[in-house]
C-alpha cells in the first residue's frame, strides 16, 4: 500500500495512515530518514516516529520531538507531520539549515491507543487505554513520569476523565518506554513537546515556582521563537513562562522528567491553538507554518548563546 499520494494536511488521519506515512518517507530517504520504535503500548502498537539525520562528519546533537501524548489534542500530530513535510522538502534555506543542524526524532503521536480511541470513539479522549482493576480505562500519560509524581493537577483515581495519574509512576508501558527509548540517546539538546489548546509557551520545571539554572536562556529563545511564529499568522502565545506562572501547576508531566533525569537544556512545551481541542482540518497548514517558523526562531536565538 502506498500513503504518500493520499497523506494531506487538509484531513486529520488515524493512527496507520500516519504511520504509513512515515514509513513512506524513510522508503523516499532511505539515506538520511528511518523510522524509529520509540516504545510499545497497551493495547500492542508501536510507538512509531521519523529519525532525520542528514550525513555529516561530526556527531549532531539529538532534537526531539513529542506531540500527541494527549489524545483529543489532534492538531499536534497532524502539525508535526506537517513539520517533517517542511524539514523533508522545503527549499527554504533556513529550513534546510535547520534540519542539517540536528538528528531529529520526531514522534507524532506518542499515545497512539488514545489517538485512535479519540478518533473512532469518544472524540475528548485524553488518557491511554489501559484497564484499571475497577473497569475504568486509561491514565494521564503526562501525569505519569517517575518525578514528584502525583504532587499537583493529578488525581489518583482511575475513573478520574482526564487527570488520574496512573497506579505508580511509569504504570504506563507508552511512558516507561518512551523514557527508556530517551534515555538511550546520547547528547540531546531540545526536548520538544507539543499540546493544545492554551497557545502558551511553557518552560520547566511544571511543578515548581523555581526556575532552572538557564530560564533566562530559555526565556529568550522561546520569545524569539515566538515572534517567529507571530510573523506568520499574527497569532499571540502566552509565555514563554513556566506552568506555575502561567498555567497551573501539574507533576508527573514529561517535560520535568526530561530535564531532571537527562538535564537537557533546552525544554518547552508549545501548547497549540484551537477551541476545545477542535481546529478546521482546511487551516493544518497555517498552524504547520507557524509551528515550523517558531522552531527555526528557536534554532537560531539557541545558536547565538
Ligand atoms: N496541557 C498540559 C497538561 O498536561 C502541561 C500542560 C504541560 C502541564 C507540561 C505540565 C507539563 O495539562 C494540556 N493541554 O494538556
Ligand atoms: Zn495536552
Amino acid at each position: 500500500r502506498q500513503y504518500n499520494d493520499g497523506f494531506s494536511w487538509t484531513a486529520y488521519y488515524d493512527v496507520d495512515d500516519i504511520y504509513g506515512y512515515l514509513h513512506n518517507m524513510s522508503l523516499k530517504h532511505p539515506d538520511w530518514a528511518q523510522v524509529v520504535v520509540g516504545g510499545r503500548t497497551y493495547e500492542g502498537r508501536q510507538i512509531l516516529g521519523l529519525r532525520i539525520n542528514t550525513p555529516t562528519d561530526e556527531d549532531k546533537p539529538v532534537m526531539f520531538i513529542e506531540s500527541g501524548i494527549h489524545a483529543r489534542e489532534w492538531i499536534t500530530p497532524a502539525t508535526t507531520t506537517y513539520f517533517i513535510n517542511e524539514l523533508l522538502t522545503s527549499p527554504d534555506p533556513e529550513i534546510i539549515s535547520m534540519r542539517d543542524q540536528f538528528d531529529w526524532h520526531i514522534f507524532p503521536t506518542v499515545n497512539p491507543d488514545g489517538y485512535h480511541y479519540s478518533y473512532t470513539r469518544d472524540r475528548m479522549w485524553r488518557k491511554t487505554r489501559s484497564r484499571s482493576q475497577n473497569g475504568c480505562y486509561g491514565a494521564d500519560p503526562n501525569r505519569n513520569w517517575d518525578y514528584n509524581w502525583m504532587n499537583y493537577s493529578s488525581s489518583n483515581n482511575p475513573c478520574n476523565y482526564q487527570l488520574y495519574a496512573g497506579s505508580k509512576p511509569f504504570s504506563e508501558i507508552e511512558t516507561r518506554t518512551l523514557s527508556e527509548y530517551i534515555s538511550g540517546l546520547e547528547n540531546m539538546l531540545g526536548y520538544i513537546a507539543y499540546h493544545s489548546t492554551a497557545q502558551t509557551l511553557l518552560l520547566p520545571y511544571s511543578d515548581s515556582s523555581e526556575h532552572v539554572d538557564n530560564y533566562d536562556d530559555l526565556k529568550k529563545i522561546g520569545e524569539t521563537s515566538l515572534r517567529y511564529g507571530y510573523a506568520v499568522n499574527k497569532a499571540r502565545y502566552d509565555g514563554p513562562g513556566t506552568a506555575a506562572e502561567i498555567l497551573y501547576k501539574a507533576s508527573g508531566g514529561s517535560i520535568d522528567w526530561v530535564r531532571h533525569t537527562q538535564g537537557t537544556p533546552l525544554v518547552y512545551v508549545y501548547e497549540l491553538r484551537g477551541v476545545y481541542f477542535s481546529w478546521p482540518p482546511s487551516r493544518i497548514h497555517e498552524q504547520g507554518d507557524e509551528v515550523t517558523q517558531m522552531m527555526v526562531g528557536l534554532v537560531k536565538e539557541a545558536r547565538n548563546l
